[in-house]
């Protein structure tokens, strides 16, 4: 990886991600595209162009002017959105992946992008989902995941386009939010402990999914994209992971904070049905064996970290 693009770099892993790849490559090489525009670093800090996934032309444009080698693809829909919008999921989620994967053939880039713990069903193992397993999810989020999984899979082996990727679970960070996913609570109940002292899960109690903090992810995307490619069985879709909890855990560590903090729960039913068709707990064995997958943050850490970087930035704005 020497210079990048990526997509969907104003969402909540975009945000994070492209202001580490321009410490690590240079600012310079890292090109940040997204639908809008924003008053933000990731912005300011670097190239940025305006770009819809959808607009094939114009992403093998920008990937031919700014001569990349790498194109990170992060533009979709999540879950619940997804959910509520299932034909405008599978025109963005697999239009949008069909095109960078194209472009990626075509200029013999290197490519990432992320599946979810979504590409998981009912019929799954629960616990300790391993990584090689059945794979029939009943959302439309999940259909595309698993479509995404296999099409990248199919890249490398026709086409041998350089293809990688994790299935990330719930991801929790205070720089921009996620918008539209299962997993979202996990965040906003850091937010409203902070500025409410009490939370109203849209998940219900003991509602078990996998989550991991921001750092931890961004530095899973480098390392994966970092590996020698010779050590790689499987590639695309490693699950990865740095805890499986449930909404009371999240409570209980927020009162060592705050100890006033209250939760409270009001299930949304869209929402506590595809959590409940989700594993309670992923198998991370393969990604730690090929690529030396690792995190430095569970709970206790992530919440002491999340309150304190994010009581900063409420006081900021
Ligand atoms: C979502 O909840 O949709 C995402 C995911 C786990 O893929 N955070």
């Amino acid at each position: 990886m020497k210079k990048i693009l990526v997509t969907g770099a104003l969402g909540q892993i975009g945000s994070e991600l492209v202001m580490k790849l321009r410490e690590i490559y240079g600012a310079n090489n890292v090109v940040a595209t997204d639908i809008r525009e924003a008053d933000n670093e990731v912005v300011t800090s670097g190239p940025f162009e305006i770009l819809n996934v959808l607009e094939a032309n114009k992403m093998a444009d920008i990937a031919k002017r700014h001569q990349v080698d790498t194109i990170m693809h992060l533009a979709a829909l999540l879950s619940a959105t997804a959910e509520a919008n299932p034909q405008l999921a599978w025109n963005i989620n697999m239009g949008g992946l069909m095109n960078a994967l194209e472009v990626a053939r075509e200029e013999h880039l290197q490519f990432f992008t992320p599946s979810s713990i979504g590409a998981f069903g009912p019929s799954t193992p629960k616990d300790n989902t391993p990584q090689d397993t059945l794979q029939r999810p009943t959302t439309m989020y999940g259909v595309n995941k698993v479509a995404g999984e296999l099409l990248c899979d199919y890249y490398f082996a026709k086409f041998g386009v350089d293809t990688r990727g994790v299935r990330f679970p719930g991801l929790i960070s205070y720089v921009a939010p996620p918008g539209g996913g299962t997993t979202d609570y996990a965040v906003e109940i850091y937010y409203e402990a902070l500025r409410n002292k009490k939370y109203t899960s849209f998940i219900g109690k003991g509602t078990y999914m996998d989550m991991m903090y921001m750092p931890d992810a961004i530095d899973a995307i480098i390392r994966l994209m970092e590996t020698d490619a010779g050590r790689l069985i499987h590639r695309n879709a490693f699950n990865v992971s740095a805890m499986s909890v449930a909404p009371e855990h999240f409570e209980a560590a927020i009162k060592k904070h705050i100890p006033e903090f209250t939760l409270q729960y009001k299930v949304d039913p869209l929402r506590q049905k595809i959590a409940e068709s989700w594993p309670n707990s992923i198998d991370t064995t393969a990604a730690k064996q090929e690529w030396g997958f690792t995190t430095r943050y569970d709970l206790e850490k992530m919440t002491a970290d999340m309150l304190e970087k994010l009581s900063v930035k409420l006081t900021k704005n």
